[in-house]
């Protein structure tokens, strides 16, 4: 594309089912803050759209669980959510959501408008419904035997332990997950997209042009996202239902669809559309919205994770293209995913670290988790986040460059210069001054060559680089010792370092926002001095040029503090296998009887209980089991207080090995229900206690 005259820079819709983790920031939220940051900075005319995704069965199945409506939950989670972002200082130019008027009626538009062309395929299918629920069943609402590996619980849609896709009628032996009935086949109307019409059309655009630098239909796609989308087409595509049989969505905007609601992923990246009608609608320029998704000069990037590939690469573009109003993007740069201390993110684990969360726990440091997950971005294959890299990229590098590089060149300007920017000494510059202001447009084509290029990693190492720079040129020049020997050197030395300084402020806006501002306070920069343009510039800082107080950007992170980051984990892990030891699975391969036999339940009595300390789930139990006192670990305390569990008659699986919880010996499990929203409680002898007193053997 010749030089784009706007960017409509999107970003994925998060799912309002629960809060953004720090997969989602360095896969999606970062790169494209960094990306619309780094454009504003150079006076393009750029804005960057996203909202929540409040639609779909996670959403219907949550509300389920928690007792409450599917408003209330994605009400929450937008909430959550929306301020997150904000304190983490990415700058959408609007942060909707799919639940406003605005996108009901843009989506339901654009599903009439193909509906009214014969685009859709009508089509009726066997489909699950629950006799008791009287309602039909979305693949997630379906669990059963998977066909592939034989594992129980697999979904619908998908087993998640052997990760096979399948479709629920191979389920073996489905169950509804809303009442345990056996489902029925039933027919319903559905629309279907035919993805297979889209074919040609996307295979010309998508792959004939791939590879040929601009002259082609779009910019060169990552590889990732490139190959996902051959594999698609390659294997040739079919027509995908658009509607839903749920009572949570937009309506299907035609006669005979009561009942049925557009599919979450026809509508949600519509929302897109309709956050941007919000966006303008709200500065008073209803039009406004237009030329950014119709007008052929604008650059449209979609900023996604690796599992959204197919939405904004296949069925959303054949859409557009059906549609005929809009653009198609550009480009779709995904990421891969990112891990967490060797460990797959996972909300129902647990396992995540919580963006709101850290940044209540690590009030001023959001560059630091900005620095870090940008450092690691998962860009070409998945990554790994580790609070001990967490700390070492802070304290040996944000700390011991950069922010060592700025406190130098500023306290010495203070110190020997009473805060005013010298100027450079009748001397004039050495050979070796020149080499280094030299470098500093070099690094800003690099980091310009980079962020175009979605290389958000290597821009940031080139950003690093400027204050590599200058920290060397100080370390190497030594204006503290020459000042005795040489004052007329040291103004030149320090000019020089300060408008290295002063290029940093500008160059590290688009990756350390907060850090950016503080700088340019400290320097006094103008806003208008701050354009992107002047990066390298020789004479940004005019001699006499007052500067304001040093302040300290970064500081070390303690070891004390990373423990107690990796506690919380370790915490989470001792209440999962707590969790899944007390959870009896619901129905187990069959056991033999001498297996069964092994086991040794007995009924004991608790005679003591005690929070386990610095943990929320874990109590540490003491128990007569009619044999002993031994001590047991158990992952109740969110469900019964130490209190209330002494006394408490119990049934203890009294030979399970032994194993440690937080330091701590458990010597058995005592046997709990967990029903199906996961409340947990005690299986306890219904007999009373003379009948089957501490000790008495249960089987
Ligand atoms: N809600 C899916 C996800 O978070 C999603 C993206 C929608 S983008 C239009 O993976
Ligand atoms: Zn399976």
């Amino acid at each position: 594309m010749k030089q784009p005259k706007r960017y409509l820079v999107t970003s994925a819709l998060p799912y309002a089912n629960g809060p953004v983790h720090i997969g989602h920031l360095a896969g999606v939220y970062v790169p494209s803050d960094i990306y619309v940051r780094y454009l504003r900075g150079r006076g393009a005319d750029v804005i960057s759209i996203c909202g929540s995704d409040e639609h779909g069965v996670p959403i219907t199945i949550k509300a389920k669980k928690e007792g409450i409506t599917p408003q209330d939950v994605v009400d929450k989670y937008h909430g959550i959510i929306k301020d997150a972002f904000r304190r983490f200082g990415i700058s959408f130019d609007i942060y909707s959501r799919t639940s406003s008027p605005t996108h009901a009626r843009t989506a339901s538009d654009f599903f009439r408008k193909l509906y009214d062309q014969g685009d859709f395929i009508e089509q009726t299918t066997e489909q699950y419904y629950d006799p008791e629920a009287q309602q039909f069943l979305a693949d997630r609402y379906i669990t059963g035997t998977c066909p592939r590996c034989h594992s129980e619980g697999a979904y619908g849609d998908q087993c998640e332990k052997c990760g096979s896709t399948l479709s629920p009628t191979e389920l073996i032996d489905p169950k509804s997950a809303i009442t345990g009935a056996t489902p029925v086949l039933k027919s319903t109307k559905h629309w279907f997209l035919p993805l297979d019409r889209y074919e040609s059309f996307l295979r010309e655009w998508i792959l004939r042009e791939h590879g040929s630098d601009n002259g082609g239909a779009h910019e060169v796609w990552k590889s990732n996202v490139y190959g996902q989308c051959k594999s698609w087409l390659d294997g040739g595509l079919l027509p995908r239902a658009v509607s839903r049989d749920l009572d949570w969505g937009i309506p299907v905007p035609v006669e005979g669809a009561e009942g049925k609601v557009l599919y979450v992923w026809f509508d949600a990246p519509i929302g897109y559309i309709s956050a941007t009608k919000d966006l303008f609608a709200e500065k008073g320029n209803p039009d406004g919205w237009k030329p950014y998704w119709q007008d052929n000069d604008t650059k449209l990037v979609h900023f996604i994770g690796k599992d959204n590939i197919v939405f904004h690469c296949i069925v959303f573009p054949s859409m557009l293209k059906a549609h005929g109003d809009f653009i198609l993007p550009e480009n779709v740069p995904a990421n891969e995913f990112l891990n967490l201390e060797n460990d797959k993110i996972s909300t129902s684990r647990n396992w995540a670290v919580w963006l709101h969360e850290y940044l209540d726990e690590f009030p001023g440091k959001e560059d630091v988790l900005r620095y870090v997950l940008c450092a690691n971005a998962p860009e070409t294959k998945d990554n790994d986040f580790t609070w001990r890299d967490f700390q070492a990229r802070n304290n040996n590098e944000l700390v011991a460059i950069f922010g060592n590089f700025v406190n130098r060149a500023l306290v010495l300007t203070h110190k020997y210069f009473a805060g005013k920017v010298p100027a450079v000494g009748n001397g004039g510059l050495t050979d070796y001054d020149r080499e280094t202001l030299d470098e500093m447009p070099r690094i800003k084509a690099a980091i310009e060559q980079n962020i175009e290029n979605y290389r958000f990693r290597e821009a940031l190492k080139e950003m690093m680089n400027l204050a590599r720079l200058g920290n060397k040129y100080l370390a190497d020049t030594e204006p503290w010792k020459v000042v005795k020997s040489d004052p007329d050197r040291v103004t030149t030395i320090l000019n020089i370092a300060l408008q290295i300084t002063a290029s940093l402020a500008i160059a590290s806006e688009p990756f350390l926002p907060f850090t950016a501002e503080k700088l340019r306070n400290m320097l006094h920069l103008e806003a208008a001095q701050a354009h992107w343009d002047n990066i390298g510039c020789a004479t940004l800082l005019a001699p006499g040029h007052e500067l304001g107080e040093a302040v300290l950007l970064f500081e070390k992170i303690d070891d004390s503090v990373v423990e107690a980051q990796l506690r919380k984990l370790e915490e989470t892990k001792a209440a999962n296998a707590a969790a899944n030891a007390t959870a009896v699975p619901a129905k187990e391969n069959t056991v033999q009887f001498d297996d069964f036999a092994k086991m040794d339940i007995r009924v004991s009595r608790v005679v003591a209980a005690e929070p386990v300390p610095k943990t929320k789930k874990l109590l540490k139990l003491t128990v007569d089991t009619g044999i002993d006192t031994r001590t047991i670990v158990s992952g109740i305390a969110e469900y019964f207080t130490p209190e209330e569990m002494v006394g408490k008659r119990v049934l203890v699986l009294v030979n399970l090995a032994p194993r440690t919880l937080k330091g701590i010996e458990s010597q058995g499990m005592i046997l709990m229900a967990e029903s199906p929203t996961g409340q947990l409680s005690i299986v306890a002898p219904l007999s009373d206690e003379a009948a089957s007193p501490a000790g008495s053997v249960v089987g």
